[in-house]
């Protein structure tokens, strides 16, 4: 179970507004986690305390210093305790929510946010995981250690107020939601789907599962290729594809 969070950045204020409000912020202020952002300029020894530099063998853009980094892992965990070491960076491997369980049973984690166009390659030998959060190009490692925090903060016993644990297993068997609706019941035309209002909780259900299978295979066919279909999920899916007007089958194809 997390105890503690520290992060290592050269903008630590970039968090204050994120830990005052939301799942986060009621995580922290409960006392459920603590999380405490440190200024990695504090750890430079020079008088311009700096953090970058130009890259060896040239190029562009700066390299964020190697040695503010690692003092700062040193004085963090002598102060605090051991930790389990993250550098968040596009080259790392991406932020799942199997991964996001698996680091929700370390007591201590350590953040270290980069700036600039990366970091010194040997950053390596002092931390445990490097996690990226997507194929996007961000402008520092600060908002994905924030989007990390959120996914572990609503993990914590007793954050949300209803425990999405069980959907969150669902979502892990591979699966994107259903559709939600709430009132009203018609909208400029647009009707909640009728059976959603029948009360019949088997149809719900059967209902669904159809649309939480034929969602995935419109919008996530990596996720669809890998998920194991029960014999029901396929005949919810032939009944789905029966229904649709235009459709081509075998007996059709010349
Ligand atoms: C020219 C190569 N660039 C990588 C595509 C260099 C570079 C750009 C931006 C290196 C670092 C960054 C800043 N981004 C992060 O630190 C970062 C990040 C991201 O940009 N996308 C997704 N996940 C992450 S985690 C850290």
């Amino acid at each position: 179970m997390i105890q503690s969070i520290d992060i290592i950045s050269i903008f630590p204020e970039m968090f204050d507004p994120v830990l005052k409000v939301s799942i986060t912020g009621r995580a922290i202020s409960k006392g459920a986690v603590i999380v405490r952002p440190h200024n990695l300029r504090d750890y430079t020894t020079d008088r311009h305390r700096t953090t970058d530099d130009t890259p060896y063998g040239g190029g562009s853009g700066m390299v964020m210093l190697l040695e503010p980094m690692v003092r700062a892992v040193a004085a963090l965990e002598t102060q605090y305790g051991r930790a389990r070491k993250i550098v968040l960076a596009p080259t790392g491997r991406p932020l799942t929510q199997k991964l996001v369980r698996e680091l929700s049973k370390e007591e201590r984690l350590l953040l270290i946010c980069g700036r600039y166009e990366g970091m010194d390659e040997r950053i390596h030998r002092y931390v445990d995981d490097e996690i990226s959060i997507g194929d996007f190009v961000l402008t520092g490692g600060e908002l994905p250690a924030m989007v990390l925090i959120d996914a572990l903060a609503r993990l914590i016993p007793g954050v949300l107020h209803n425990e999405h644990s069980l959907e969150d297993e669902s979502f892990e068997s591979g699966l994107l939601e259903y559709p939600q609706y709430s009132r009203p019941s018609e909208s400029d035309g647009h009707a909640v789907p009728a059976v959603l209002l029948s009360g019949n909780h088997e149809q719900i259900r059967r209902w669904r599962r159809q649309q939480a299978l034929i969602r995935t295979r419109e919008r996530r066919p990596d996720l669809f290729s890998a998920v194991t279909l029960s014999e029901e999920d396929r005949r919810l899916i032939a009944a789905w594809d029966a229904e649709q007007p235009g459709r081509r089958t075998m007996e059709m194809t010349p």
